[in-house]
């Protein structure tokens, strides 16, 4: 940021008497709201659940972080976990480990395969126009209609129904609002393919933990990649660790790279200096 903005004075929230324009934060320290003359607040996550929205400055925007090598990491991970299954590598994972049989399983081809994204924002839309490139059939839900080439769009409830009837591979990249925590639950999976597979790279709110084992138990789903979990680090003990049905990853799914994320919160410091509307800037109203 100084090397962008080499004007630009950073300074400990802890230190910074009671006169900052912008406050670059990942929780909500305490205190922010003794900063009169504060003129955006930026979120240094791509969520911003981690912030209590209600107890913000009213008045002041809000962004969250975009950062083009944050969306690139996340297409990396769901076409990685999308890829595994689809060619059958978590079989031939466990096989290889357990010395076998040989087990030959036709490949079949992407355009047979539709994949699901729930969420089709920044990164949902980025996930989804990359499969849509490796052939996949995909369908995608979010709250208003899409028009993004070669995705079918859907929406409400009945969309929620239609996308995990359709789906063999579901990836979950909705923001954690009220409206979505535990949308991952028994109804949602009974309303799934036999033997599909879940992705969770949203946030472990999502899921109802207990109905994912119950779902796979049921044979409803063959496999879960968690890449985000209600408790983090997931602890010791938890039953997802040594599920051989569940691949667990430690948040990983997408990280922002300090140089191109810099490019972006600099934007934004001189958008809020010009008193412009922010980059991503978040509607309270909505939670995302
Ligand atoms: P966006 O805000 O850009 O997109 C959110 C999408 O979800 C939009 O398409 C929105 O619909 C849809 N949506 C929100 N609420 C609903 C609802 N109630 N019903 C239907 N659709 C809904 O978010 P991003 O794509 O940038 O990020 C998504 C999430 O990914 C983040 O909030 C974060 O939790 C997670 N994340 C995970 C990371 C990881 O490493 N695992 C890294 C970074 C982010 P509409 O377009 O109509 O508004
Ligand atoms: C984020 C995340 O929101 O890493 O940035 O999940």
């Amino acid at each position: 940021l100084k090397r962008r903005l080499p004007d630009l004075r950073l300074v400990d929230i802890d230190n910074a008497g009671d006169a900052i324009d912008i406050a670059l934060i990942w929780k909500v320290p305490p205190g922010l709201e003794r900063f009169g003359n504060l003129r955006a607040i930026l979120s240094l996550g791509a969520g911003v659940d981690q912030l209590d929205l209600d107890t913000l400055p009213k008045n002041v925007p809000l962004a969250r972080l975009k950062d083009d090598s944050l969306t690139a990491c996340m297409i990396d991970y769901c076409r990685l976990a999308v890829l595994r299954y689809h060619r059958d590598f978590h079989l031939y994972e466990r096989l290889s480990r357990e010395g076998g049989p040989w087990r030959y399983e036709l490949p079949k081809r992407t355009s047979e395969r539709c994949v699901g994204i729930l969420g089709l924002g920044e990164l949902g839309g980025a996930v989804a126009g990359d499969l849509v490139s490796a052939g996949f059939q995909v369908a995608g839900w979010s709250r208003s209609r899409k028009e993004v080439a070669g995705v079918r769009s859907c929406i409400g409830p009945e969309g929620l129904e239609e996308i995990a009837a359709m789906s063999e591979i579901l990836i979950n990249l909705l923001p954690l609002t009220p409206q979505t925590e535990n949308i991952l639950n028994r109804q949602f999976f009974s309303k799934m393919r036999v033997g599909s597979y879940l992705i969770n790279v949203g946030r472990g709110r999502h899921l109802a933990e207990d109905d994912l084992l119950w779902a796979l138990d049921e044979g409803r789903l063959a496999g879960a990649t968690l890449d985000v979990f209600r408790t983090e680090p997931l602890p010791a003990g938890h039953p997802f660790w040594g599920d051989r049905r569940i691949l667990v990853t430690p948040h990983i799914a997408a990280a922002g790279n300090p140089e191109t994320a810099a490019d972006y919160v600099a934007e934004n410091i001189r958008r809020a200096l010009r008193g412009e509307r922010l980059l991503n800037q978040v509607d309270v109203s909505r939670g995302y």
